[in-house]
């Protein structure tokens, strides 16, 4: 008997449909980020710093550089992860054929470069203004400015993006996650809270008015940035109350914007009660926001828990959002990526009916003791299987790829 054979069938005297564990983690998508290929740096080559409170640290060698660098980095790390891909995109990564224009001026053929990337290769895009890294974000602000004229821009730029994701939308057929993230906020004590949050309402519904096939919008809150720690525009009560009474507008929960201490897993299903998507950025924040790469944690694992046992893999739209320069960036989409795949698969092969019941009818030892014993169940074996069906390295050798890719390519980038 092989080692799947024997932990298909520990599983299934738990009740678990291991076939079936396995046909609905190939057919979920997660958004794999961009910006991880390059330090969040865009094609446009203004010059212009990381902007907006978040910061990618480290300098590894070998960032992409060029469309074709990231798109090449982007497929060798896809051959090495299992499952069905998006890509998310940002406006910074446009590519322009003939003259640049600004940010509120971009286009859908603008696009049109990764439109064809993403078609050759049977992906979904996902798509994001870029609020941040740029001269019109002006004393930290962009929607939400009292500067009518930096205020215009930013709103441009948005409307902008969104007609961009219908395009991409309707070109791939696939509808277009569209997420607008803002850096606003201020490093002291304001003397004012409501006025920008009345400046960023307007300014969205201006955004949203038009109805567009394919786009699904979505509005993410944080908590704090960098130099930005006294004050956010963009809270999660203001965006939660945006989305709430907006219909066709998301709430994005990304888990490196809440208080340490609080769960994403949690927010999930409360969501959930009054949505019908939730957006995700799955990050892995180490005491602040600071994106390190997604590991296999309890958070993790139970994000992924929740959306498996509220039965909404079709509701949760899973993205990825992190930027590490400390390590090899291939690498780090592939652990990253992998890990939410490994805990997706976790997910779908715990007893999640029998658990409900034992909690319903107040049988919490034997619960507890049910879900302890889960946590050692042989996941590992199933992985190798799912991994060998998806055609990419079930084990550590992928590593070894990455070796290669990195001495003949990476470190020729100087
Ligand atoms: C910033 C947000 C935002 C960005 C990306 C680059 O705190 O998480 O999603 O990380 O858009
Ligand atoms: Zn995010």
């Amino acid at each position: 008997m092989t080692r799947f054979d024997s932990a298909k069938e520990k599983y299934a005297a738990l009740g678990v449909d291991v076939d079936r564990a396995l046909s609905l983690l190939a057919s979920k998508a997660i958004s794999i980020h961009c910006w991880q290929g390059d330090d969040v740096t865009g094609f446009e080559n203004t010059g212009e710093a990381l902007s907006g409170g978040i910061q990618t640290t480290g300098n590894y060698p070998g960032k992409a550089r060029t469309p074709a660098e990231l798109m090449a980095d982007f497929d060798k790390a896809a051959s090495l992860i299992p499952g069905k891909k998006r890509i998310n995109l940002h406006a910074s990564y446009a590519i322009f054929k003939g003259e640049r224009v600004d940010r509120d001026k971009l286009l859908p053929e603008h696009f049109d470069a990764w439109i064809a990337y993403a078609k050759e290769r049977g992906y979904g895009i996902d798509f994001n203004p870029t609020c941040f890294s740029h001269p019109m974000v002006k004393d930290g602000l962009t929607l939400s400015s009292p500067d009518e004229e930096v205020r215009r821009f930013w709103i441009d730029h948005c409307i902008a993006c969104r007609r961009i994701a219908a395009y991409i939308a309707k070109e791939l057929g696939s509808p277009v996650l569209n997420n607008v993230w803002i850096p606003d906020g201020y490093k002291h004590v304001p003397a004012d809270r409501l006025g920008p949050r009345a400046r960023l309402a307007a300014a969205l519904d201006e955004i949203f008015a038009e109805k567009l096939d394919g786009v699904i919008d979505c509005v993410e809150s944080k908590v704090f940035g960098i130099g930005v720690e006294s004050y956010t525009t963009g809270s999660n009560e203001f965006y939660m109350s945006y989305a709430a009474s907006h219909p066709g507008v998301y709430n994005l929960l990304d888990n490196g914007h809440y208080h340490p201490t609080e769960m994403v897993g949690d927010k999930i299903p409360a969501l959930l009660t009054f949505f019908d998507k939730v957006p995700l950025h799955v990050t892995h924040p180490v005491r602040w926001d600071s994106d390190h790469v997604v590991l296999l944690d309890d958070e993790v694992k139970e994000i992924a828990t929740e959306i498996v046992r509220c039965d909404a893999l079709d509701k949760v739209l899973i993205g990825l959002d992190y930027f590490d320069a400390s390590i090899n960036r291939v690498a780090a989409w592939v652990i990253g990526t992998r890990n939410m795949e490994k805990a997706l698969l976790n997910a779908l092969l715990m007893p999640h009916a029998k658990l409900k019941e034992l909690q319903d009818s107040g049988s919490f030892t034997e619960m507890m003791m049910l879900q302890e014993e889960c946590k050692t169940l042989p996941l590992g074996d199933i992985w190798e299987k799912y991994c060998e069906m998806q055609g990419v390295p079930a084990d550590a050798s992928w590593y070894e790829e990455i070796r290669t890719y990195e001495k003949e390519v990476l470190s020729l980038r100087k």
